[in-house]
């Protein structure tokens, strides 16, 4: 049997001579961007100049990391393999190692522009009389970087022969959040398991986690804090540190180091003391000690990430005191041993009174660390979210970048998509990323970019950067989608260069994922960069937020779910209009927050971009946007445009069968169809709420009006009952139909329409404490069948659980009769919402 390169070698006609059209060979997802293709004939005639031999000059690790790559990256997509040698041979060699190294050999070799403690230079030059290609930087980490850059290039089938190429980083902190829990599980994850942590313990195979540490070490990312935010104190017991050590280890060789999350009442809760103080000398004496004990082990350990006084977390306003004094006394323990602390500014009170106008989670952060500016230590970063409130699927930018002048800042970025379809969706987030990267903040009036704020390139503290709350897990392709993971590569390269586009980066993640095939670049690249605006239309448009579920999983709609509580995501839609007054004169003054020139913008409904409408402003329905259609026409057909193109998606990645293994293609599929399914679900749900809060029909007699539809309780039942669905708008016309009979229960009709093909979508809810089954007849023919058993975020029918399965190309004809069997199992009584039937289309 022939392994899959090999398969891959012989139908390119590599091994045979011959050319055959082989079916592509199933891949793994796990390799992500670095799977390292065979590549094709002709396009490897590029290469034929490459060198046979490697020298490494020097012998540390990061090196021999680095050469280790370069050899299996040529290997695996050039066949050939690569020599690697100690000291110069007498032919041309790909040489690797410091400048000061290769200066060593060829004195006064200089690159045209400064390499910065982590850039690479990629150049060709004689050394000895023979042409060699050179891989260097000021330190081995950058010359692992370039040679992950190099290996880049050829797998995107770019030229390499006359390379004189620098890159830098745009910033020093390049870092990623995982939010692992010690049993295994992940905050907000939904790749699978952890690959750290498992039984209250870090796993005996790190597997996954050396494969981990590579793929971050390829985009450049230079951190990773291991574990969730809402931290265990178990992290710092002196018996655990060996096993933080263990991880050390594995990510020091790809030249990342790892901090901790901590809570702050550790030297309370295990330290023995009676309190968390930060100010209490007893405490600074505590931390003082932890930080040598974990340096003694882990000589590069990152530091600690911080999140208090949020969500329940303990923090210094049980003292009275600031989080400049809690900063402060962990970033004095950790400073001689060039550690830092990353404080979260996610400090909110999330029980806010929300009858009171004038109270607003998104003031919350700037009025809290903005007067501190200036206080912190310089090791101390204050890691700000994107926007104000929390990874909604569009927030303005937090005001809190411009607010903090003297203090080191980063931002941080949610990977993960929580908010953004929880990877079940396609949304790729490096488009809204440069949007806010781009976004100025007109501080003094003179043009202020995000991205120069955050690279410390505007106020000139000593750090600064990105975080990316990434959450990867055990799941073959990480992140639980195989297209989601050109988010994490996305993150990396803007974390390395704000100044790519979202497209380049598509393409580039596409090549490196999918080939170079022109078809399934500019296909999925396209479907890639403009996922975000589709999702957002058919969740939360005009800065409404998400629209989801907040009080459960964020992940289906849940458009009320906001309201009436204490956690500040309001968006105040009543019957007369919608949006969160938020301006000085008449609102809750955050607007104030902001530099003159953007407060000016966004104090007036007239200025403020309609994407963010309703963020800042309460308006009526009948409001005209600039666009000339009313909000509420817009809400209407933003939604449907939406779940249009999510729909569309479906046919994009239909056409290119063939051009991507039969596996991949159809894991994807599979998931784009439930998209386009789930897409209706949400349409359906925030449309009909707003037309039921708002009372104005929509222009075009959609919402509301569905004649291809049959309602599961409006069709003849035996066994089945009805019951209501909460929320109303999680399910057509409010009501479905469940089966808590064990042998199975029927829902029937007859279809009236003339004789035809059909495509019939059966809405049915799929949670994931059962498995039922349904099968569709029409007469005495079975036509389809299947098993609920997807691993939705659902124990209940709603909107998390709503679910459309499509049966397409159906011969009907008038008079027959349908009928769809369901057969309960534990929890998920088969449960039903409607079918809807539209002819086939030409
Ligand atoms: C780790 C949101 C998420 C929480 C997360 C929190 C945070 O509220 O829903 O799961 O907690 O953000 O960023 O700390």
């Amino acid at each position: 049997m022939k392994t899959p390169k090999l398969r891959a070698l012989f139908c390119l006609g590599v091994l045979s001579g011959t050319v055959y059209a082989c079916p592509l060979a199933a891949e793994s997802t796990h390799d992500a961007w670095l799977r390292y293709a065979p590549i094709d004939r002709t396009a490897r005639e590029k290469y034929a100049s490459l060198p046979a031999a490697v020298v490494v000059l020097g012998d540390s690790p990061m090196l021999g990391t680095a050469q280790g790559e370069l050899i299996r990256g040529v290997r695996s997509m050039l066949g050939k393999t690569l020599r690697a040698e100690k000291n110069l041979p007498r032919e041309k060699a790909v040489v690797l190692g410091t400048l000061a190294s290769i200066q060593s050999i060829v004195p006064g070799l200089s690159a045209s522009s400064p390499l910065g403690e982590e850039g690479f230079w990629l150049t060709a030059e004689n050394l000895h009389g023979f042409r060699c290609l050179i891989v260097t930087a000021m330190t081995d980490r950058g010359v692992l970087y370039g040679v992950f850059a190099l290996l880049s290039k050829i797998a995107r089938d770019e030229d390499i022969s006359a390379l004189n190429e620098v890159q830098q980083p745009n910033a020093r902190l390049r870092w990623v959040d995982q939010w692992d829990n010690l049993d295994g599980g992940i905050e907000r994850g939904y790749g699978g398991r952890s690959i750290f942590f498992e039984d209250g313990g870090v796993r005996a195979d790190f597997t996954r986690v050396r494969e981990y540490a590579r793929l971050l070490a390829s985009i450049g990312v230079n951190g990773c804090a291991i574990n969730n935010v809402n931290a265990n104190p178990r992290f710092l017991e002196e018996d655990f540190l060996p096993q933080l050590a263990r991880i050390a280890d594995v990510f020091r060789e790809w030249g990342i180091r790892i901090a901790v999350s901590i809570d702050l009442s550790s030297p309370k809760v295990i330290g023995g003391l009676d309190t968390f103080d930060p100010l209490d000398p007893r405490l600074i004496q505590w931390w003082r000690e932890k930080a040598n004990n974990i340096y003694r082990r882990i000589p590069n350990f990152g530091g600690f990430v911080v999140k208090a006084d949020s969500e329940g977390q303990p923090g210094p306003s049980t003292y009275g005191r600031t989080p400049a004094d809690a900063a402060n006394a962990i970033a004095r323990a950790l400073k001689p041993h060039g550690g830092i602390v990353f404080y979260r500014a996610f400090v909110y009170d999330h029980h806010l009174n929300w009858q009171d106008p004038k109270s607003d989670r998104a003031r919350a952060a700037y009025d809290i660390f903005q007067p501190l500016d200036g206080e912190f230590e310089d090791n101390v970063i204050i890691q700000i979210k994107h926007g104000p409130i929390d990874f909604q699927v569009r927030e303005p930018v937090s005001p809190l970048f411009g607010g903090l002048r003297h203090t080191n800042v980063a931002m941080e970025l949610q990977i993960t998509q929580e908010y953004t379809g929880q990877q079940r969706h396609l949304c790729f987030l490096p488009s809204m990323w440069r949007e806010v990267l781009d976004f100025d903040l007109r501080l003094n009036r003179d043009r202020t970019l995000v991205k120069d704020v955050v690279s410390g390139k505007t106020f000139r503290p000593p750090m600064g950067g990105l975080v990316g709350v990434a959450n990867v897990g055990m799941d073959a392709s990480w992140l639980g989608h195989p297209l989601a993971m050109a988010n994490l590569y996305g993150f990396g390269r803007l974390s390395w260069n704000p100044d790519l586009s979202p497209r380049t980066i598509a393409e580039e993640w596409t090549r490196l994922t999918f080939g170079n095939d022109p078809a399934v670049v500019s296909t999925l690249s396209e479907m890639q960069v403009n996922s975000w605006r589709v999702y957002e239309g058919y969740t939360g448009p005009l800065g409404l937020q998400t629209l989801t579920d907040i009080l459960g999983s964020h992940y289906g709609p849940g458009v009320e779910s906001s309201e009436r509580n204490g956690w500040g995501q309001w968006h105040r839609a009543d019957h007369e209009g919608v949006g969160m007054d938020r301006t000085v004169a008449t609102g809750t003054g955050y607007v104030g927050q902001y530099s003159l020139p953007v407060a000016k913008m966004y104090e007036s409904s007239e200025s403020t971009p309609d994407e963010v409408l309703l963020f800042f402003h309460h308006v009526p329905y009948t409001y005209v946007l600039k666009s000339g259609k009313t909000v509420i026409q817009h809400i209407y057909d933003s939604h449907y445009e939406g779940a249009e193109r999510a729909a569309q998606y479906v046919h994009h990645w239909k056409s290119l069968r063939g051009l991507i293994d039969e596996q991949r293609y159809s894991d994807v599929l599979a998931r784009l169809e439930y998209q386009a399914g789930h897409a209706i679900v949400w349409r359906d749900a925030v449309c009909n709420w707003f037309f039921r809060a708002s009372g104005i029909p929509d222009a075009k007699h959609r919402v509301g009006n569905y004649p291809d539809r049959v309602e599961a309780e409006a069709m003849q039942l035996a066994n089945y009952s009805i019951v209501d669905v909460v929320p109303w708008e999680n399910s057509s016309g409010g009501k479905a139909i469940e089966c808590v009979q064990p042998r199975g229960c029927t829902a029937s009709f007859r279809f009236t329409r003339d004789a035809g093909s059909y495509e019939i979508d059966i809405a049915y809810f799929d949670q994931n404490n059962g498995d039922s089954s349904f099968r569709v007849f029409v007469g005495d023919q079975l036509v389809d069948e299947w098993v609920a058993n997807d691993t939705l975020p659902a124990r209940k029918i709603g909107g998390d659980s709503s679910t459309r399965r499509r049966i397409r190309g159906l011969a009907l004809r008038k008079g027959d009769k349908i009928r769809i069997v369901g057969i309960p199992d534990r929890e998920e009584h088969a449960p039903l919402d409607y079918v809807e039937i539209d002819p086939s289309p030409e």
